[in-house]
């Protein structure tokens, strides 16, 4: 590692701002940055690349956004975004905000311009107040302003990215730093990475007990993982404890995989069931948020249920409905500290078999549609082709966005291994498919298959460029129904094409082709397994797109009951 920029005249070696950021991210371990050059970045990136290390450039900030916040998802390390100022700044928001929401760490690093013209508002280039703008949307914001504190900078935005609850971290570094000067000496001084960015966080003994004695207790327990105990990366552990007291368990989205879909234990196929009938929940880094109901209602069986809440963020505790033991540390050191507290108790025998034998009851229902042909391909089929085709491949990430393409993909496509699905998370947000199947691939060196609607995947779509550009092994499957949840409305109102239709004759495969990769159209089920096992086999960029029937699908998937209809003035 070398800070020196130039040596002058006499003697005295120099570095700047451009070295000591480079000089601070390697010293934290990073590797790869996310973004998109321009103005005042564009030299970074170079240099970057320079000391030997990747810089990935997207065509879109939001999506360089998505992808470094999923690397940090991936890996527990902040992953690194960096954007041109106001406009790019702005773009890539988005993904630092969602990354927040979801609990993903990441750092988005911005170039700014001068502060003395944007403060007087004197019309700068790309003139915006970026660090007040952001801070709402992040778990900090932070300018450095002289050379001497872009250690600290680096650092403190390091450690708040990581540290208890991850989320995103905005660093605003205005165009003039990058250049000012400092001693070579000086410098080295003041750059360090932070010891122990996320320590571990203990739970009391009384908490413990508490927590065990209920669970104890319980008749007809269960344990719900969320994508907090994915990123926790303690899969042994809570493998451990779901095993040894037989508790049946339910993963959301993200969380698919912790444990094999295909466990005996898991009872997926048995949601509405487990939610509703059992009497104690242990919440192991899920929310209770909109994704399951409040924790009240008719979904929770009316009454209230008793909750085990095991997060790292304690004003998480009764968000929604009062928590009867809350165990505030992180997942890892609360699992391992409740195994023992747990050890010898009776298993809920019963109540996992009754829960078994509606989970099989289930499946057994959906397996009959899954190979049920039809004149055009539906979700069933197609996604059943798929899934059969992954099952051989339980290292590949999926990544998976739209409305039906999402619901049914989550269904149908079983997960094997921690980490390996990648979904639109908190905010159900669309465009996230490009972005993080670039980083999946970079971070995982293996193969990422991505199964976007024809909508979602128009959110990041002009990304298979990046894709080809640096030979990704990606494959994106575009459920083409040719339209927003379905492609046959009509508009009553006029000839204008309705709010939901898209041009039913895209080829999204010759979009990839022209894009430099192998585009393949198919229409049946067996064809679009034939194509996935030839593109995931080939490492080649590939993009399928499935012709579904336009008339498949539903208003917003299975969360259709938070469409809001007006009953006023319909014909
Ligand atoms: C699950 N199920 C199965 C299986 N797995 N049956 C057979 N075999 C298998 N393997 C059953 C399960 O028991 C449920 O049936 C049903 O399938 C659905 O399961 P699941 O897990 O999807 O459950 P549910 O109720 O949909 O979960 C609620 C939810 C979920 C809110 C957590 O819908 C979700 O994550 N939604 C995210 C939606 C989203 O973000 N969309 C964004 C785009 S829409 P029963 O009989 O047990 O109930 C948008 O932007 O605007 O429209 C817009
Ligand atoms: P899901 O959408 O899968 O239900 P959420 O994003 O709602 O998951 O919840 C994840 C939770 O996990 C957050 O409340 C977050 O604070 C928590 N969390 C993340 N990492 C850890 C960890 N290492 N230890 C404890 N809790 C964690
Ligand atoms: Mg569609």
């Amino acid at each position: 590692m070398s800070n020196v920029a130039k040596i002058v005249p006499d003697g005295a070696e120099l570095t700047d701002g451009f070295h000591l950021i480079m000089d601070a991210l390697e010293m934290n371990g990073i590797e790869n940055i996310y973004g998109l050059v321009g103005i005042p970045v564009t030299e970074l990136g170079r240099m970057w690349q320079a000391r030997g290390h990747q810089f990935y450039s997207f065509r879109h900030e939001q999506n360089a956004g998505f992808a470094a916040s999923i690397a940090g998802y991936l890996t527990k390390k902040p992953g690194i975004c960096l954007s041109v100022s106001a406009p790019g700044f702005l773009n890539a928001l988005t993904a630092l905000a969602n990354a927040t929401t979801n609990c993903f760490p990441m750092v988005l690093i911005s170039g700014s311009s001068e502060r003395e013209i944007v403060d007087l508002q004197q019309g700068d280039y790309e003139e915006m107040d970026q660090l007040n703008i952001a801070r709402p949307h992040c778990k900090a914001a932070y300018r450095i302003n002289r050379p001497e504190d872009i250690g600290v900078g680096v650092a403190r935005a390091i450690r708040a990215a990581a540290s208890g609850r991850p989320g995103g971290v905005y660093l605003d570094i205005p165009a003039r730093l990058f250049c000012e000067t400092l001693s070579a000496e000086k410098g080295e001084q003041s750059l360090f990475a932070p010891v122990d960015p996320s320590p571990v966080q203990l739970p009391g003994p009384d908490a413990i007990e508490r927590a065990a004695k209920l669970i104890r207790e319980a008749e007809r327990p269960l344990i719900l993982l969320g994508k907090g105990a994915a990123y926790a990366q303690c899969d042994d552990e809570i493998k451990a404890l779901i095993e040894e007291t037989g508790i049946p368990f339910t993963p959301m989205s993200m969380a698919k995989g912790l444990l094999p879909d295909t466990h005996p234990q898991c009872a997926s196929a048995a949601r509405s069931m487990v939610l509703k009938d059992s009497d104690l929940v242990v919440l192991i880094g899920a929310r209770l948020n909109w994704l399951l109901a409040h924790g009240k209602g008719k979904t929770w069986g009316g009454g209230l249920k008793q909750f085990v809440q095991i997060d790292i963020q304690a004003d998480e505790m009764d968000s929604n409905v009062p928590i009867a033991a809350p165990l505030v540390g992180d997942i890892e050191s609360c699992v391992s500290l409740l195994r023992p507290a747990l050890r010898g108790m009776q298993k809920p025998s019963e109540w996992a078999k009754a829960v078994a034998e509606k989970a099989s009851g289930n499946r057994l229902k959906l397996a009959g549609k899954l190979t049920k042909p039809t004149a055009v391909m539906n979700y069933h089929n197609s996604l059943g082709a798929i899934r059969e085709v992954l099952k051989n491949y339980p290292d590949i990430t999926l990544v998976n966005e739209g409305a039906n393409a999402l619901d049914n993909a989550r269904m149908i496509i079983d997960q094997y291994k921690p980490r390996r699905r990648l979904d639109t998370g908190t905010w159900g947000v669309m465009g996230i498919g490009m972005g993080f199947s670039v980083a999946a691939a970079v971070e995982t060196r293996a193969p990422v298959v991505a199964v976007s609607g024809d909508s979602a995947f128009g959110f990041s779509g002009m990304e298979i460029e990046t894709i080809t550009r640096y030979k990704l092994p990606v494959t994106v499957i575009v459920m083409n129904n040719g339209g927003i949840y379905r492609g046959d409305e009509t508009n009553e109102a006029s000839d204008q094409a309705a709010v939901t239709v898209f041009n039913s004759s895209t080829r999204y495969d010759q979009m990839m082709v022209a894009l430099g990769g192998e585009g393949v159209r198919v229409t049946t089920p067996e064809e679009l397994a034939e194509a996935l096992e030839r593109s995931i086999k080939s490492g080649r960029p590939t993009l399928i797109d499935a012709i579904i029937d336009p008339a498949a699908g539903v208003e917003s998937g299975r969360i259709g009951n938070l469409n809001v209809v007006s009953t006023i003035g319909k014909k």
